[in-house]
């Protein structure tokens, strides 16, 4: 299986990683770290040689109950740090969903778009058709980070979180988007349960037949099964967490520490190979 961005290949015969640069103020992780510019590009950089696949610009916390922020302001966070990763050697995803930052977004160049509305607005399937670009269809039970923790309750998690991701990558399929990468959400709208429900049966995510992305990086998930307070510190929950998604069909990983996680795939590999 292979991964159309623009005029590169991401082949996904094994698992890759999406590193992820939040060029916020206030990402539950690592808020105010790469807000600058010149920090967003060093970290690129640093991803890249620990052996990143993709790069995910986010201008936009999306943790529960994080405040929305203005299309205005999130296009200041992430236009200039797009434009300043552009000339690296690596796929660039912007992780938003707000059609007017995509737009803008796509126009610069970004080979991927990342939508963790999963494509409920009509206008960014259109975009990324026009473009010519896949989208990650992402589930939340509703648009809303705020609010989004209060809908969390399922009868099977797992069998409703795919009839979404069916029913969206069918219409972003017919109208015009070229591939779909397909997100169960971990953490959008879902306890600890129905997490690890969704990590358990990944396969039935997996076999809707469209590449799967897992991002459980430094989650609460990770936090409330390793008791583990502080979230930079969650790194081998994370990969653990990971790997099993891998081991499932994941091909895309998308996460903080990427040095951790090249090394976990590497055995992993080796092991499977
Ligand atoms: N999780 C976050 C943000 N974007 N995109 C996809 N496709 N899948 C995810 O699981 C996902 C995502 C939240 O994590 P993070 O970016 O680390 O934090 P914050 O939203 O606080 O910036």
């Amino acid at each position: 299986m292979v991964l159309q961005l623009r005029d590169r290949e991401l082949d996904l015969g094994r698992p890759r990683l999406m590193g992820i640069l939040n060029v916020t103020p206030d990402s539950f992780s690592d808020g105010g770290r790469y807000d600058r510019v010149e920090a967003a590009l060093e970290r690129a950089r640093q991803m890249i040689a620990e052996g990143a696949d993709l790069i995910d610009v986010g201008g936009e916390s999306t943790r529960p109950g994080a405040a929305p922020v203005a299309a205005a302001e999130e296009r200041q966070r992430v236009l200039p740090v797009l434009e300043a990763l552009l000339p690296l050697d690596v796929p660039l995803s912007v992780d938003t969903r707000k059609p007017e930052v995509a737009a803008e977004a796509l126009a610069l160049g970004a080979h991927l778009l990342n939508d963790v509305g999963g494509l409920r607005d009509g206008r960014m399937a259109a975009l990324a058709a026009r473009h010519r670009v896949p989208v990650v269809i992402m589930h939340s039970p509703v648009n809303d980070p705020q609010t989004m923790m209060q809908h969390a309750r399922y009868d099977d998690v797992v069998v409703e979180v795919a009839a979404f991701l069916h029913r969206q990558a069918e219409s972003a399929l017919a109208a015009g988007v070229p591939q779909v990468v397909l997100d169960p959400g971990f953490g959008f709208g879902k306890k600890l349960e129905h997490n690890l429900e969704l990590l358990k049966r990944l396969d039935e995510i997996v076999a809707l037949g469209h590449p799967v992305l897992a991002g459980l990086s430094r989650k609460r998930t990770i936090g409330e099964l390793t008791g583990v307070e502080d979230p930079a510190k969650r790194v081998c929950g994370s990969v653990t967490a990971h790997l099993a998604a891998a081991r499932r069909g994941a091909r895309i990983l998308r996460v903080h520490d990427v040095a951790a996680h090249a090394e976990g795939l590497a055995v992993e590999w080796a092991v499977k190979g």
